[in-house]
């Protein structure tokens, strides 16, 4: 079979017209790199018509040659065309599909939040943690001794009663009050001690708007030698300051306990009104001496008071049962 050179350079012709429709329909850089061995490789269609022009009288080929590197060349210009331009396009997807739009409104997601308790907790322990005292924790249930004798509360006080404590099976009680953690601390600390202890506290209580059988406790103790009721004075009158953000007027009045001699309450007026916040006192020498510590070199006060009357009175909240409910209507305001 002869070859003619005008079958050489129609194929030529077709080639170069098909390869140019299918490079420009060409989508992706894995469909142009097919596309250039089918036409360019060495199996290629270029190659295939090439080797027909063998089969050229040899004063044909070079005419043939000549148009086949025209080809050749406007092929690879149209294979580089196209790869610069699908590469171009992916770059530009990629940026596209990456841009962040920092104009777009944000993604709401609820975010929990500290319980009242918790934030008067917190704050009224960096406060005193400020004025140099440790915080001091102790166990929930508690003998009778850690909570009532060594507190010097005689047996026959009304606070022992079956009515005011909850006894457990065995006699011991679930602690009315954190000094039970004081007493404790004093056992293995030498003075001078400053310490805070919050905590849970329990009392038979008939449960109202401003009664919890299960509530919060924060208690202070400083023991040192010469410390004075001046020195109470001074330290619950900053404690007071920085709790409520303003200079309030306090008042003392004198009271009982019998862990304490002095005793006092502490009054403050809020909203023209006076409020009872605390109790403290001087500590009672029956207490000191129950520690092993000398109350002829040794003194000090102690004070306490309950978180939930401060949250109700910060908060101006008007049911202690409401901070506990668990409603979110009501813990999302604070
Ligand atoms: C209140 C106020 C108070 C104390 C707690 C205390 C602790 C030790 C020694 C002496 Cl270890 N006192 N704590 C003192 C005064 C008041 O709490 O109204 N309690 C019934």
């Amino acid at each position: 079979m002869t070859v003619q050179l005008s079958d050489i350079e129609t194929q030529l012709e077709s080639l170069s017209q098909e390869s140019k429709s299918a490079i420009a329909t060409a989508n992706t850089l894995e469909q142009l790199e097919q596309l250039r061995v089918g036409y360019l490789g060495k199996k290629g269609k270029l190659s295939q018509i090439l080797g027909m022009m063998g089969k050229l009288p040899p004063d044909q080929r070079p005419k043939v040659g000549a148009i086949a590197n025209t080809v050749k060349e406007a092929l690879q210009a149209d294979l580089e065309d196209k790869r610069a331009g699908l590469q171009a396009a992916q770059i530009q997807a990629k940026l596209a599909s990456e841009t962040l739009d920092v104009t777009m409104p944000g993604i709401f997601r609820p975010q929990g939040r500290i319980h009242p308790l918790n934030a008067v907790i917190d704050r009224a322990l960096d406060i005193f943690v400020g004025l140099g005292y440790t915080v001091a924790n102790g166990p929930e249930m508690e003998t009778d001794y850690y909570n009532f004798e060594a507190l010097n509360t005689p047996p026959d006080h009304p606070a022992r009663d079956m009515q005011d404590t909850f006894y457990l099976p065995g006699g011991d009680l679930l602690r009315t009050q954190t000094s039970s953690v004081q007493i404790r601390y004093m056992e293995q600390h030498k003075p001078p001690i400053r310490i805070v202890s919050p905590g849970r506290v329990y009392r038979r209580d008939t449960v109202d708007a401003t009664h919890a059988a299960v509530f919060h406790q924060i208690e202070l103790l400083a023991i040192d030698e010469g410390l004075t009721f001046t020195d109470l004075k001074g330290t619950i009158k900053e404690f007071l300051r920085q709790m409520f953000g303003q200079d309030l007027p306090i008042r003392f009045r004198t009271s009982y306990f019998p862990f304490t001699e002095p005793s006092a309450e502490v009054d403050l007026q809020w909203n023209g009104k006076w409020l009872e916040v605390l109790g403290c006192g001087t500590v009672d020498p029956n207490v000191l001496q129950g520690v092993g510590l000398d109350p002829e070199k040794y003194t000090g006060f102690a004070a306490g008071f309950g978180v939930e009357r401060f949250a109700m009175v910060l908060y101006e909240i008007d049911d202690i049962r409401r901070v506990y409910s668990s409603d979110l209507r009501f813990l999302r305001q604070f």
